[in-house]
């Protein structure tokens, strides 16, 4: 049995959007309500206390990018085959992982929840992030998806990340008017029914909502950032 801890944060959403790509059954816990993520059942099974996290009968995986591999592997899905597209796709994980998700999240932070009282912190992120938009706008030139021909993990672990450009008020200090291949492949995966059911996960909040409570996860609940 498959047991997903979550929240509507970019880094869940990406677990959700998989599990519903490769059509699996699993039972959904909303991972930041009441602190759970800090709780000392959930903190045996992820010491770093961040949700996502995804529990397959004994095998327990933490960090979005690993629970994508994982089910990747597991299934032998949304990975290619070839060795030469293997690795790209771990190459655009690991930006993914590394540049995009951790810069995007200081942006929203500084940008965003703390309303930008330091100008020079907002400017910061949102030139990194512009940076790296227009990087991913130059890979997906001539391609439908960043491996290619193929859709894959790496599409996935981009998504709810750069929705965030297209849905978030802080999209607003973005450049994603000059990113015309961005834009098209957003709205590519966009229109799967696959993505659009992982984006309900844990409930069918609209965009604002997510947005909400996304932007709690990132500033840090509770005693873990004080
Ligand atoms: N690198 C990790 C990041 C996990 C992460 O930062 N999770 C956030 C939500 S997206 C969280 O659990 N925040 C709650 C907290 O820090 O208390 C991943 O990609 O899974």
């Amino acid at each position: 049995m498959l047991d997903l801890y979550t929240d509507a944060t970019p880094n869940g959403l990406k677990i959700s959007i998989a599990l519903e790509e490769l059509g699996l059954t699993y039972n959904v816990h909303k991972g930041l309500n009441n602190e759970a993520n800090v709780s000392p059942e959930y903190t045996v099974m992820n010491p770093n206390q961040k949700i996502p996290l995804l529990k397959d009968d004994d095998i327990i995986v933490s960090e979005s990018g690993a629970i994508l591999y994982y089910l990747a592997n597991k299934h032998n899905a949304l990975l290619p085959t070839s060795l030469t597209q293997r690795t790209k796709v771990m190459e655009m994980l690991m930006l993914q992982m590394s540049g995009l998700g951790p810069n995007f999240g200081q942006l929203l932070v500084w940008g965003g929840a703390w309303n930008n009282e330091y100008p020079v912190a907002t400017q910061r992120y949102a030139k990194e992030v512009n940076r790296l938009l227009k990087v991913l706008n130059t890979l997906l030139k001539g391609n439908d998806y960043f491996a290619g021909e193929e859709y894959s993990i790496a599409d996935i672990a981009f998504f709810p990340w750069v929705r965030m450009a297209y849905i978030h008020p802080i999209g607003e200090m973005l450049a994603t008017n000059e990113c015309k291949n961005l834009t098209a492949w957003y709205e590519r995966i966009g229109q799967r029914d696959t993505v659009k059911q992982g984006l309900l996960i844990p409930e069918a909040n609209p965009p604002e909502e997510q947005m909400k409570i996304f932007v709690n996860a990132v500033v840090g609940l509770g005693h873990l950032h004080d």
